[in-house]
């Protein structure tokens, strides 16, 4: 009898290749096995093969599910009850949902008024003790760091390794689809543990003889939290895109050394950019990402109108979370719901959109 293959998870799908210690249980919500699509948009742009790497469809709608499942598991492994970390968002959602699935208590440190509702709607909802930080996000993980050393709860911040061995899994899944590793990987940058995450997936799978080579690696941040680029930290960030809303990262030097190693670089580009390519891909390839994560795809098109060629090679940009994540934003910047409203007449409604 044949079966189709129906994703595990990504720790038992990669098990073997995580550096994890074997009796790990799964803690799992179906995370991983995201879509690769290829934008003809931006292939057409670019003269090249252009993919997205589609991380909204992760289980809480981001890419921090990969690490999660990683470090909830190991967590759980060495006992631990409680668990925290601080967050501009996506990983308190994603910690929350992981927490409650494994039954340990989450404890959340967000900077006050600086993450989105839907975001500190998952918090809530899954039952997180939600502290709002008066400070910004860089201040929180201090805590977050401070809390984890003096009291009995288990830190899963990205300055926990496993993180990084769950998040490593989506170039796994890039390789796998595209039988190897691109010419270029473009993602947004915030706290850094997310490039450091896939240049160790990259590097593991050209050892393993599953790739032939590895990707340059560029990453782009917000210029108003810009840190990377400016090669300093910065004091009091501020973007429109909170998620990557972050003055010192704390990958910092794994995010350094995978760009010396792959020969890549960081770039900062406006919100105004940044905003605007959230809507194009929306518009154009039909996936509406938060706007941190449309960063890579502004950073693609930053670097076509500076003069820099993508022509002939493959390219995959990773988008890092899903629209919904952060819709006022995005009905703030495209627009308000529309104030015409018609009868309930099939004429009225023809002429209204347009049709007559
Ligand atoms: C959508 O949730 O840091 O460079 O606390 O939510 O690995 O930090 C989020 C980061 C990109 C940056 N895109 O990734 C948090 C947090 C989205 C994000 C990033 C984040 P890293």
């Amino acid at each position: 009898m044949s079966t189709t293959h129906q994703w595990r998870g990504l720790i038992e799908e990669y098990r073997e290749l995580l550096d994890i210690p074997a009796a790990t249980p799964a803690i799992t919500l179906g995370e991983g096995g995201t879509p690769l699509v290829h934008s003809e948009w931006l292939s057409g742009v670019t003269g090249g093969d252009v993919w997205i790497k589609v991380e909204g469809a992760n289980p809480t709608g981001s890419f921090k599910d990969r690490g999660m499942t990683a470090a909830i598991s190991v967590a759980v492994h060495e006992g631990a009850k409680a668990c925290v970390c601080a967050s501009t968002g996506n990983t308190s959602a994603s910690m929350a949902a992981y927490a409650a699935k494994a039954g340990l208590t989450p404890i959340v440190l967000v900077p006050d008024g600086k993450i989105s509702a839907s975001k500190m709607a998952q918090a809530l909802v899954h039952g997180a003790q939600v502290l709002r930080v008066r400070g910004n996000f860089d201040d929180c993980l201090k805590m977050s760091r401070g809390l984890a050393e003096h009291y009995p709860v288990a830190l899963v911040n990205s300055v926990n390794p496993v993180r990084l061995e769950g998040q490593k899994t989506a170039s796994f899944e890039v390789v796998d689809r595209l039988g190897d590793a691109p010419d270029f990987h473009l993602m947004p940058i915030g706290n850094a543990g997310n490039m450091s995450a896939y240049w160790l997936g990259y590097t593991q799978y050209l050892a393993a003889g599953k790739a032939t080579r590895t990707p340059v690696m560029r990453a782009f941040q917000a210029e108003g939290a810009a840190p990377l680029v400016l090669g300093r930290p910065v004091e009091h960030p501020e973007t429109r895109a909170t998620a990557i809303r972050i003055g010192n990262p704390a990958s910092w030097k794994l995010a350094e050394a995978a760009k010396a190693a792959s020969g890549g670089r960081f770039k900062a580009l406006s919100d105004d950019q940044i905003l605007a390519a959230q809507a194009e891909l929306a518009r154009r390839d039909g996936i509406f990402v938060e706007p941190a994560s449309a960063a890579g795809v502004a950073g693609l098109l930053a670097d076509v109108a500076a003069g820099d060629s993508y022509a002939g090679k493959v390219t995959v940009i990773t988008v890092t979370g899903h629209g919904l994540k952060d819709t006022v934003t995005a009905l703030e910047y495209f627009g308000e719901v529309p104030d015409v409203v018609v009868d309930a007449d099939i004429d009225a409604a023809a002429a209204a959109a347009g049709l007559i």
